[in-house]
Parts: C-alpha cells; sequence; structure tokens
C-alpha cells in the first residue's frame, strides 16, 4: 500500500501523462495538414508512447492497491507556427514530465517507499532518452536553417528517426 500523498502525486503524473498525449495528437495533426508525413507519424507513435506511460502507471497503482483516477485532459493547441517552435515546445514539455519524476522519487525517497522508487526507475531512463532525443532534432532543425526547402529537409530527417526507431523496435 502506498501512501495518500504518494497516491495523489502518481495521479497527477497520469494527467500529465495523458496531456503529452493528446498534445502530441494534435501536434501529430497539425504536421498531417501541413504536408509534413514524417513529423505526423513521428507524433503519433509519441502519442501513442505517452498513452502507454499513462497506463502503465493504472497497472502499477492497481498493483499496490491505490485508486488510479482517469484524468479530464485541458483542451490542447491545436495551432503550431513551424516545426521548429513545435518541437521547442515537446521539448519544454518533457524537461517538465523529468521534473515532475524526479519530484515522484523524492516524495517516495522520503516515504521509504522502495516499490514506488523501483517502479520509477523506468522512467528515470525514459526521460532521459527523451530529451535527448527531442535536443538532437532541434540541433538538426538548426542546422538545416531556414532556406526555402527547409520543411522538406526537416521532414526527411524527422522520418530517418521514424525509420530508426521501428529497426530499434523490431530489434
Ligand atoms: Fe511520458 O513523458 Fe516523456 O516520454
Amino acid at each position: 500500500m502506498i501512501s495518500k500523498k504518494m497516491t495523489d502525486a502518481l495521479n497527477e503524473q497520469i494527467a500529465l501523462e495523458g496531456y503529452a498525449s493528446f498534445l502530441y495528437l494534435s501536434m501529430a495533426t497539425w504536421c498531417g495538414n501541413e504536408g509534413l508525413d514524417g513529423c505526423e507519424k513521428f507524433m503519433q507513435r509519441q502519442s501513442e508512447e505517452e498513452r502507454m506511460h499513462m497506463l502503465k502507471i493504472f497497472e502499477y497503482m492497481s498493483e499496490v492497491d491505490a485508486i488510479a483516477l482517469t484524468p479530464a485532459i485541458a483542451q490542447v493547441p491545436h495551432q503550431f507556427e513551424t516545426p521548429q517552435e513545435m518541437f521547442n515546445m515537446v521539448y519544454k514539455h518533457e524537461q517538465k514530465v523529468t521534473k515532475s519524476i524526479h519530484d515522484l522519487l523524492k516524495i517516495a525517497k522520503v516515504e521509504n517507499d522502495y516499490t514506488t522508487e523501483n517502479f520509477l526507475q523506468w522512467y528515470i531512463a525514459e526521460q532521459r532518452e527523451e530529451e535527448n532525443l527531442m535536443r538532437s532534432i532541434l540541433d538538426k532543425i538548426k542546422l538545416i536553417g531556414k532556406s526555402p526547402m527547409a520543411l522538406y529537409y526537416i521532414d526527411k530527417e524527422i522520418d530517418a528517426v521514424n525509420t530508426a526507431e521501428e529497426k530499434a523496435t523490431e530489434a
């Protein structure tokens, strides 16, 4: 059994992951409308992953006899200026999630809640990977610059990330 404080904090994390899933779905849709098919596919997969992160907490809470709450999701933005602005927003959101996971870990440590501490380790590693991925995408976008062909090349680069991730999943 976990504490009431930890239960509430995990429910907040569920809401954050759920928001990320909807935000990334909205971004995927925007990309699709802009003809950025590689980015659309990438953001769809990110959205699915966030849903999976949310569901993992549901499962964990059920295992430790705590009640997980299906969150109300605030309206997400639907319009983005450029892929760069959009990926910047993703990176910021991932940093927010990382901080929130670290805060959960602090609670677990204070409460000697070793079970939750162990559960959170997966998220710590995941956030490190995600932040690194978003940073490398932003670096590439910066390198490509603002030529008339920039959007085309950005989309091609993101599609190469899709292919690499698909291969990694298959392996
Ligand atoms: Fe689940 O927020 Fe990152 O990946």
